[in-house]
């Protein structure tokens, strides 16, 4: 969430003898990896080929029996400006969006989003009036950053888990927010931080005055006191990132800050207090978790941590069979993959991500079209390895990363580029605010990358936020606003609309298995096939490279059974880094522009 690279530390640990007996308790149930979910696969089930199922999905209505290319979208009103003339490309084919955990998400800072009142602070309202735009966009899912009531800008410090921050709003606003969204087939998960609290918490308070109350030599009882057991307390300072507790020899285990004390995760009492929370969210309509640095549970205790993410999400799947999870995993592939185990639905996908993974880097012409598909390949595998059921979450940023155009120096096709191969991804892709008009960050503090959400850079209009107040001033985005980007086909907020409507059309992309078409796939080029459930398949072509590529499709070998099955197919939509830009299949020959994606079906 914060600041990584916390020194692993955990040696001996001088824990309060009752936690030893709960310790003891959570392993018994914990030595084994959890088995992967069972409700998943039949929730595919459901929404395939009939029209029902998709009734709820943003936007859909056609089903997927509408794979004629007759180009009259019933369902277009998810892209609900398809009149407009910076609508070129978008709408080509009908909408075909299952209503299932793949899901197209949008990640607020609630704070420098959208202000309804006023203050100049982002709230709850503000998000709700903004959902049409986030439906505009393609998008059925939200992630909202932390919004318990809190005592930071931020929010990760939480402390009082069922509550909304005043700041935000009320939670009669929280309900108006998710009736909303739910009406335009949008998912809301709220993020959840559970590796600590705010030391303004009230169990930590009580915790810490029963502490001072103690003698010398006088244990504590979690009889007396429970809350001592939600927290490691020690009389020892264990390490650099633990705390003394102000008054009384006691300490306390702070991995991020010290106003951020570590809950105990192994404390059975505080799992009665996790679940009563998780209640009074699905009650709420929340339809997921997305969860705070999962990796510093216990540091580097991989299968504790996995099974805590998965005993949560059991429970919150027991209540609602679509409950929805995903993990905060910043760590190499292989311990992503390892957290799969877990039995939990998502992990970000933090190697794809960023300015070094292939996402961005192939939007820069730093990374081939064939490594790239390869690179999907092998997410696949490592993590169906781990969890058959698995949902990758791919994203080029987030809010603790310099932003996109940082990254790819402000260069608009570059941006676009990196933004198509994400909608191109297996999973769901999470886009974070901002993002899909360019805007900037600055440096490495944490605030410089959350600032004000620009609606319209002409005239700020009065949902403008002010944002975190020690963000730097005058950090100046490269492109204007959502107002003016709409109004221009050409700017990085409608290619985000049409790469997000390509993905809308084509369930195959979030949800098809990868197969490299290997005689098409070579250096800046790359055929593959996405096949889902057996039978329904695609064929994707991508032009990394600069200049246009024409694929002799025709003229390519037909013994090889893929090349064929690629041959068989007919041009169904294509995704251009500008709109006037087309891709053509004409006597056997693909042409795909620089930077273009083309689909057959
Ligand atoms: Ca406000
Ligand atoms: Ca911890």
């Amino acid at each position: 969430m914060l600041d990584k690279g916390n020194e692993m530390r955990k040696k001996k640990v001088f824990r309060l003898i009752s936690i030893l007996t709960a310790a003891v308790l959570l392993c018994s149930c914990g030595s084994k990896a959890p088995q992967p979910p069972q409700a998943q696969a039949p929730e595919q089930e459901q929404t395939v080929a009939g029209a029902e199922g998709t009734s709820e999905a943003a936007g859909a209505g056609t089903g997927a029996a509408d794979q004629t290319g007759s180009g009259t979208s019933a369902g277009a009103d998810l892209a609900s400006g398809d009149a407009d003339p910076a609508d070129i490309r978008i709408g080509q084919q009908p909408l075909n969006v299952p209503d299932d955990n793949y899901r197209t998400y949008y990640e607020i800072f609630v704070y420098s989003f959208s202000d309804s009142d006023g203050d100049g602070i982002g709230d709850l309202p503000g998000v709700t009036q903004k959902l049409d735009y986030v439906a505009d966009l393609g998008c059925n899912g939200i992630w909202l950053m932390p919004i318990m009531q809190s005592t930071t800008y931020h929010k990760y410090d939480v402390v009082d888990y069922m509550s909304i921050d005043a700041e935000y709003g009320t939670l009669a606003d929280f309900d108006a927010l998710i009736a909303r969204a739910h009406e335009l087939g949008i998912r809301v998960i709220i993020d959840l931080a559970i590796n600590h609290t705010s030391s303004e918490h009230p169990w930590f308070k009580e915790a810490c005055a029963y502490l001072r109350g103690l003698g010398p030599e006088e244990e504590p009882d979690p009889a007396v006191c429970p809350y001592v057991s939600y927290y490691h307390f020690s009389r020892e300072r264990e390490s650099s990132t633990w705390y003394r507790v102000s008054g009384v020899e006691w300490f306390y285990e702070g991995s991020f800050w010290d106003k951020m004390p570590d809950l105990d995760l192994s404390c059975e009492a505080l799992w009665t207090d996790l679940q009563e929370m998780a209640d009074f969210w699905i009650a709420e309509g929340v339809d997921g978790f997305r969860m705070d640095a999962p990796l510093h549970y216990e540091e580097n205790r991989t299968e504790f941590n996995a099974n805590a993410l998965g005993r949560l999400y059991e429970y919150c799947k027991a209540q609602n069979p679509d409950f929805y999870m995903v993990s905060e995993v910043w760590a190499s592939e292989a311990v992503i993959a390892d957290y799969y185990q877990s039995g939990t639905p998502s992990m970000f996908n933090f190697d794809a991500g960023q300015a070094e993974g292939m996402l961005i880097r192939g939007g820069n012409g730093k990374y081939s079209a064939e490594s790239f598909v390869k690179g999907m390949l092998r997410y696949a595998a490592d993590f169906s390895a781990k969890n058959p059921y698995y949902i990758d979450a791919p994203f080029l940023t987030n809010h603790d990363m310099p932003r996109v155009a940082n990254a790819l120096n402000n260069k608009p096709d570059a941006m676009k580029r990196a933004a198509g191969l994400l909608m191109t991804m297996s999973g769901s892709p999470f886009v974070y605010y901002g993002e899909e008009i360019g805007m900037k960050s600055s440096g490495t503090k944490d605030e410089n990358k959350r600032l004000p959400m620009i609606w319209s850079s002409e005239a700020p209009p009065a949902e403008t936020t002010r944002g975190p107040r020690d963000a730097d001033k005058n950090i100046t985005s490269a492109f204007p606003g959502v107002a003016e980007q709409l109004t221009d086909p050409d700017s990085i907020l409608n290619y985000y609309r049409r790469a997000i409507r390509l993905r809308n059309e084509n369930p195959e992309l979030a949800r098809g298995l990868v197969t490299i078409v290997e005689p098409l796939t070579r250096d800046d080029q790359a055929v593959v096939l996405r096949e889902w459930k057996g039978n329904s398949i695609i064929a994707v072509a991508y032009n990394i490279g600069d200049e246009p590529l024409t694929i002799d499709l025709a003229g390519a070998d037909a013994s090889d059974p893929d090349v064929a099955n690629v041959q068989s197919r007919a041009l169904y939509g294509f995704l251009t880094i500008h709109p006037e830009e087309e891709v053509t299949l004409e006597d056997g020959k693909l042409t795909i522009p620089a930077g273009g994606i083309a689909v057959l079906r």
